[in-house]
């Protein structure tokens, strides 16, 4: 113990004492203070921090601040650190954002960022989500995300928290290299639209060793996305890890490359899923996702394919999904069912699903709605391993 301390510590000691650690930019010095609005001390110190030319790190101390609305943007002339050490507040009231269509905090265009520091976004939802009806309203008032990022390269976000956004949590879109690592994502089961992490249009993106606790899905994950890897993740209160939904825009790009392993749901709605629309125009490809070691506590449906996703009857169902969903394995999946209904592959008529392999599932209905089962259409997977329950084994298979 003793010696790996002086190993780790008295180089450490060395390179500060060197003048070589990062330039610290706290933001009292930018004349920050505890229960006063930063907005204008976090920019003056991100800026500073983000025009020197070797490493830097912004430091938020311990306490509460309260931030309006602030875009910290990029690109920075060296690596860039948010050192969160307390807590960062959003106004409760979602009409004082000085521009309602933007999110609260959006960085933009950072390569080499990372955030940390054991700290706290605090969206302050509470308020936003009573007035949010945009599951029912198509022309519901548009509520800004808590944590937006955008076109951040080899980045990392971890021991911070997300806290009751007013809408989803943490929006990822146009990233590459981003790794959300020890991150939490704290919301009451009923709060509205308060997707954990969503991220679509990015490539090469993890998120691992993350608790996400919220009224909506735990990672939903959008048109775009290649090579996302969620690790040791779990998932509760919430919908679930949801491809989709997608289909609705013409323009929607391909799916390829989710990996989901090691991952506990708990009392969640939903546990793997992919949902796409009917009626819809996107004619894309869902390809390479696999889901292993899996852990669900009384999940509704715990193994889900949907393409007829259509809550609130917003659509119609009788044009089939276009969407393709191939090369798909799920294996080693554990635990008990709060439904009936199990495992639900309710594939496309107009392209069905190919490829799927179903491997080792063992779950069990301790309710009293009907004995345990399982529904599938256009699908026909291959099996490796036991299923209980069997699997596509009833009439109700159509291809
Ligand atoms: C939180 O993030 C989402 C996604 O970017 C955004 O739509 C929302 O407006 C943000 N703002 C707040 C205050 O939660
Ligand atoms: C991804 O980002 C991390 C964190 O900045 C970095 O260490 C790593 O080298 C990057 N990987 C690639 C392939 O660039
Ligand atoms: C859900 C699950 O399988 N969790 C396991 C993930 O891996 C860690 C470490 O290997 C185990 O301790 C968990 O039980």
């Amino acid at each position: 113990m003793a010696l790996k301390f002086t190993l780790l510590v008295l180089p450490l000691l060395a390179h500060i004492v060197n003048g070589q650690g990062p330039a610290t930019f706290d933001i009292g010095k930018y004349g920050g203070k505890p229960n006063a609005n930063i907005d204008q001390a976090l920019s003056s110190a991100w800026k500073e921090a983000c025009a020197a030319t070797t490493p830097s790190t912004v430091v938020v101390p311990k306490g509460t601040f309260l931030l309006n609305q602030l875009t910290l943007a990029g690109p920075c002339k060296a690596p860039i650190e948010l050192q969160v050490q307390g807590t960062i507040r959003a106004p409760s009231d979602y009409t004082l954002l000085p521009d309602k269509n933007a999110e609260w905090i959006t960085i933009n265009y950072v390569d080499h960022l990372t955030i940390s520091g054991g700290g706290v976004f605090d969206g302050q939802g509470k308020e936003a989500w009573a007035k949010n009806d945009c599951g029912k309203n198509p022309k519901c008032v548009k509520l800004p995300l808590n944590l937006s990022f955008n076109f951040i390269t080899n980045s990392i976000v971890r021991d911070v928290t997300s806290q009751d956004s007013k809408n989803f949590h943490v929006n990822v879109i146009g990233c590459k290299n981003v790794t959300f690592q020890q991150f939490t994502v704290s919301a009451p089961a009923d709060s509205i639209n308060t997707d954990g992490i969503h991220v679509a249009k990015s490539e090469g993106i993890s998120v691992l060793d993350t608790v996400i606790k919220t009224g909506d899905d735990c990672i939903s994950i959008g048109d775009g996305m290649k090579e996302l890897h969620i690790e040791r993740v779990s998932c509760g209160p919430g919908h679930g890890i949801s491809v989709g939904s997608l289909g609705k825009g013409a323009t929607e790009e391909d799916v390829a490359g989710i990996y989901v392993k090691n991952c506990t749901f708990t009392d969640t709605q939903n546990g793997i899923r992919v949902k796409t629309w009917p009626s819809a125009p996107a004619k894309l490809q869902i390809t390479d996702l696999h889901y292993e070691d899996i852990i669900m506590n009384n999940v509704e449906n715990p193994i889900i394919i949907d393409q007829e996703y259509c809550p609130w009857n917003q659509c119609k169902l009788d044009s089939p999904s276009l969407i393709k969903i191939s090369k798909m394995t799920v294996n080693n999946i554990k635990g008990t069912a709060a439904n009936p209904v199990a495992v639900s592959l309710v594939c496309s008529k107009a392209a069905p699903c190919e490829n799927v392999e179903v491997g080792d599932v063992d779950l069990a209905y301790s309710g009293n709605q009907g004995p345990i089962s399982t529904k599938c259409s256009n699908v026909k997977p291959t099996f490796v391993g036991k299923q209980n329950p069997p699997i596509c084994a009833n009439a109700a298979q159509s291809s």
